[in-house]
């Protein structure tokens, strides 16, 4: 075992949990113009110059398109029981909706058989934010028709691949598509507009709620669907209670809601967060009838992406320290900070495995009997091929340790936790970072497509194979 500790010392998973790895079609995919698919939003952006880092775009990404028989490889010789992947909805709708094009649907059939002769169960995301180009020029997500699109679509490839997907996922994290793509403008379709942000969260909750009920009508009784969240836990610095105790319980109510609420509320309650900021609450005219009832019928699952939490401490928005952030509107007195005392990633993200305890313990409060999947954590790190040939993530395999130490716990404890995929199989397209971060377990060369398992996936396969997490080293403090 890695770091001298051993399996018995540690933390045992439940019975029959889930073990897989995670990767999106436009970050992964390639061919981007490849057997009829359609241009997708991410395209668009992705050539827009100045929107990705170094120009770079997903046209060839880590051509898994072609290379899907060798990934399928990858993933069994890990020993992974699963694989959780996005459908390029402008592959089966070039257009968004009405012609189908079948080479779409057939590439899906083929990753999807690739995937049961190895035994590996599909867990297949239905949007991973590449929206079909064609309907955001007809408004995208700020338009309501966008989610009934969406829901055509879903019926589509429940048709075709309904009997070869073991669980099936609405929407990736949609707050970051309207945080990122509407709001802030980092992301495809790059706009920054506080309204058009608000109805797209609304039609992609609504979008959720119609295709889980199109993939219902349709596929196999009994296949889960669920749809995937990013969730962070909002702290308040220790020992900062005091004459400040009223305002930081405010601010930390209001960026729980910002974060969290937004779109957990609607999907597990019918309702939007109470202390949610205005700005970003859809207004009542784009709520029509029965959206609410639509938006929270029953999930299978849910599915919690964790990366980091976000901290709150008082302090002056108008003389913010190096660490410091400016809060959300509306809040006032307070602001949100980095700890110093945590170590980060190359993203720049804070290192917290508790956040992920935390967070499992709250949602299975919030929601009892709801199985939650991981459907994401991991880390980019500085990965390089040494001399010897390999890829000594040492950085990735500490991150993993912690957090699946954090997870194992977290089940102990009474969260409903039934599996976990990391992020990522693959180095691949971050985005709006391009290729320059690595957050797989398998190094890419991009100049020869050659994949190498980094230490990180002799870890993670030895965590698979045992059912349990290593003890942590005494020497590191979390
Ligand atoms: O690469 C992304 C993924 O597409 C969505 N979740 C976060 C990852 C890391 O940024």
């Amino acid at each position: 075992m890695t770091n001298g500790t051993s399996p018995a010392a540690g933390i045992a998973f439940p019975a029959g949990f889930t073990w897989g790895a995670a990767t999106a079609a436009y970050q992964i995919e390639g061919a981007a113009s490849e057997d009829g698919r359609g241009p997708s939003v991410w395209d668009t952006f992705s050539r827009t110059p100045g929107k990705v880092r170094g120009g770079d775009t997903g046209d060839v990404a880590c051509d898994s398109y072609h290379r899907y028989p060798q990934d399928a490889d990858l993933i069994k010789s890990l020993g992974l029981s699963a694989y959780r992947f996005s459908i390029a909805w402008p592959r089966i709708l070039p257009n968004g909706g009405g012609q189908v094009n079948q080479a779409g649907l057939d590439y899906y059939k083929a990753l999807l058989d690739a995937l049961g002769e190895r035994g590996i169960d599909a867990t297949a995301t239905l949007y991973h934010w590449d929206l079909p180009q064609a309907l955001q020029d007809l408004g995208g997500w700020a338009s309501r028709d966008t989610a009934l699109r969406f829901a055509e679509y879903a019926g589509v490839v429940a048709e075709a691949l309904g009997d070869r997907v073991a669980k099936w996922i609405t929407l990736n994290e949609p707050i970051v598509v309207a945080h990122n793509g509407h709001r802030i403008g980092v992301h495809a379709p790059g706009l920054t507009d506080d309204a058009v942000a608000a109805a797209v969260t609304h039609h992609l909750l609504l979008g959720h709620g119609l295709a889980a009920s199109a993939l219902r009508a349709v596929i196999p009784a009994g296949t889960p669907v669920g749809i995937t969240l990013n969730l962070t836990p909002v702290r308040i610095a220790p020992g900062a209670g005091g004459e400040h105790a009223a305002r930081l319980e405010q601010a930390r109510l209001v960026t729980d809601a910002f974060h969290n609420g937004i779109f957990l509320d609607p999907v597990l309650f019918g309702r939007y967060p109470e202390h949610a900021p205005q700005d970003i609450l859809p207004p009542a005219e784009l709520i029509k009838d029965g959206d609410m009832t639509t938006i929270a019928a029953p999930l299978d699952f849910l599915g919690v992406n964790y990366y980091q939490p976000a901290h709150l401490r008082p302090g002056d928005p108008a003389h913010l320290l190096r660490t410091e952030e400016p809060p959300l509107p509306g809040i006032s007195g307070v602001v949100q900070y980095r700890p110093d005392e945590l170590e980060r990633t190359c993203m720049d993200w804070l290192i917290d495995p508790e956040g992920l305890y935390e967070l499992l313990l709250r949602v299975s409060k919030d929601a009892p009997g709801l199985p939650l999947y991981i459907t994401e954590n991991g880390c980019a790190a500085e990965d390089y091929l040494n001399p010897d040939g390999v890829i000594d993530d040492r950085e990735r395999v500490k991150f993993l340790h912690l957090h699946l130490e954090a997870a194992a716990r977290a089940a102990r404890d009474g969260a409903n936790l039934a599996g976990y995929y990391v992020w990522s199989l693959l180095d691949n397209f971050e985005w709006a970072y391009g290729y320059q971060k690595r957050f797989g377990i398998v190094y890419v060369d991009f100049a020869t497509q050659r994949r190498i398992p980094k230490s990180s996936a002799a870890f993670y396969a030895d965590v698979v194979r045992t059912n349990a997490v290593p003890a942590l080293p005494a020497t590191w403090s979390t």
